[in-house]
């Protein structure tokens, strides 16, 4: 491998650039006119403009990023997660071109895209699945009699949503047929395919996924899971592991069960299978697989040692994995949360603008995957994560008290952005009890405000803020406080106290 175009922006376009970096590989960054000054272009060896701001001109563009890698001469593109990540037609076309996609065969990509076959291909693979029908877009009479059978409530899903997409809650079977048909409807608006199925419902479930890695050569491992239930609307915002949930015994029978759900379509690179966890009886069922890198993958690198997108690469130009399953050991505890540009107290409205003055929290144990510097202008075009903060410690308490630290020594000034809600979700006793079943948010979270979470007059505007920061960092102001005591100022704290006409 020559040269890899990254067709992806943000904090993991910046995230592969590192691997490439690290390998010698010359990385070819690809932008819209609306990310000609954003970090991952600054970074590359050489970037190119595809196109105008909006995705389907530019990201979602595969011309564009083909003609990309022609231009560059790059022979390799990797598609980071979202935009084309799951798309078979990309992967197909990028190897028509002579191009090495860097994830899984398209055929992998197309089983697992299409939920209702996925579930078949599992079933037949005796890979446990919620209890449900097969899918189907016209025959409900079929599906009403299998799905009468099984206890309400029910879930109507859509075969082509996938992610919380297309989703309906049942509560009769009275009211089935309706949901049936509409959701049909609605499947077939949204994604060209009405194909809907039925599953019994488990009750406020957790999120558990398994990273696997597949070789060219038929080796296949797993690296343990990754607990990520704390979402609000589907969008992931904590996630941790190993899982509080999950014992020795169940982390081999799920890791095995993935790496037969992978093998199952002929996987081949780095992948995810997501299972449903019921905590009562300790059952977990297959739910989908995501053929892409994560976003959360930091949290498995962090505590096996094992880079997975220098894996990724390495199996893409053929090279066997180096280590098999009894090689890999879990060690300690790592927690990631994601930094979204979106303002909790007024229900997550996504946020725009300058970033004013920023200032990002380091240390040992602490990992800052970050798209962003200061000046950096935040567009609404794209997914509004900022950057992912990882930390690791030997044990959850370590690594959540490292969490607490870091996001209340994280400054983002000029833009509404989620540190200080995260750090009261990482405070709260649910979270320290590990009750961090998929109602978190809505049971625990709902009535957060950030009153508490502006020490002094938090009526300051950013601009008079960063004013008094920047005066804090050429070290013109020093608020009280001795060092290594609790009542040390967080950088909140200082700025805080700073006052117009105040003793600088
Ligand atoms: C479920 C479920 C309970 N029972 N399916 C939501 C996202 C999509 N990947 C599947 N989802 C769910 N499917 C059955 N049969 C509960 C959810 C669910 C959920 C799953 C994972 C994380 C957060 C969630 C929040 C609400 C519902």
């Amino acid at each position: 491998m020559k040269k890899i175009l990254i067709a992806n922006r943000g904090e993991i376009a910046v995230r592969i650039i590192h691997a490439c970096r690290e390998m010698n590989i010359p990385a070819v960054a690809v932008f819209s006119e609306a990310d000609r000054t954003a970090l991952h272009v600054q970074l590359a060896d050489e970037s190119v403009c595809i196109g105008p701001p909006s995705p389907l001109e530019s990201y979602l563009n595969m011309d564009a990023i083909i003609g990309a890698a022609k231009t560059t001469g790059a022979d390799a593109v990797h598609p980071g997660y979202g935009f084309l990540a799951e798309n078979a037609v990309f992967a197909e076309r990028c190897i028509d071109e002579g191009l090495v996609f860097i994830g899984p065969p398209p055929s992998a990509i197309r089983e697992m895209g299409d939920k209702v076959q996925s579930r078949r291909l599992m079933e037949a693979a005796d890979i446990p699945v919620v209890p449900g029908t097969a899918g189907t877009a016209k025959d409900f009479g079929n599906v009403l009699k299998k799905a009468s059978k099984i206890k309400p409530p029910l879930f109507v899903k859509a075969s082509a949503g996938g992610g919380g997409k297309g989703m309906r809650i049942v509560e009769s079977i009275d009211d089935l047929e309706s949901t049936l048909e509409s959701a049909s409807r609605e499947a077939e608006a949204a994604f060209g395919d009405g194909t809907v199925y039925v599953e019994k419902v488990v009750e406020n479930p957790r999120h558990i996924e398994v990273q696997v890695l597949l070789d060219q050569h038929g080796a296949g491992v797993h690296l343990f899971e990754r607990e990520c239930s704390i979402q609000r609307r589907h969008q992931k915002l904590v996630e941790e592991t190993p899982s509080v949930v999950i014992t020795p015994a169940l982390r081999k029978k799920m890791g095995e069960t993935a790496v037969a759900a992978a093998r199952a379509v002929g996987y081949q690179n780095a992948g995810t299978v997501e299972f449903l966890f019921d905590d009562k009886s300790t059952d977990f069922y297959f739910l989908e697989m995501n053929t892409r890198i994560q976003v959360e993958h930091p949290v498995t690198e962090m505590t096996t040692g094992v880079d997975l997108v220098k894996w990724q690469i390495r199996i893409a130009r053929g090279e066997a994995l180096g280590f098999k399953q009894k090689d890999l050991r879990q060690r300690g505890h790592s927690i990631e949360c994601r930094i979204y540009a979106e303002d909790p107290a007024t229900g997550f409205m996504p946020s725009s603008g300058k970033i004013l003055y920023l200032q990002e929290p380091s240390g040992p144990g602490v990992r800052n995957d970050s798209g962003i510097y200061s000046g950096y202008e935040v567009t609404t075009h794209y997914d509004p994560i900022l950057s992912k903060l990882v930390t690791w410690d030997e044990t959850r308490e370590g690594a959540r008290l490292k969490m607490i630290t870091a996001l209340e020594n994280y400054v983002i000034l000029g833009i509404k952005n989620c540190t200080l809600y995260l750090r009261d979700l990482l405070a709260h006793d649910a979270f320290i009890e590990g009750k961090t079943n998929t109602d978190f948010i809505p049971k625990y979270m709902s009535e957060w405000s950030d009153a508490a979470w502006r020490p002094g007059d938090d009526a300051l505007p950013d601009e008079v803020l960063v004013a008094a920061a920047l005066m804090e960092s050429l070290g013109k102001t020093r608020a009280a406080g001795g060092a290594g005591t609790r009542e040390a100022p967080t950088p909140w704290q200082t700025i805080g106290r700073w006052e117009i006409g105040g003793g600088v």
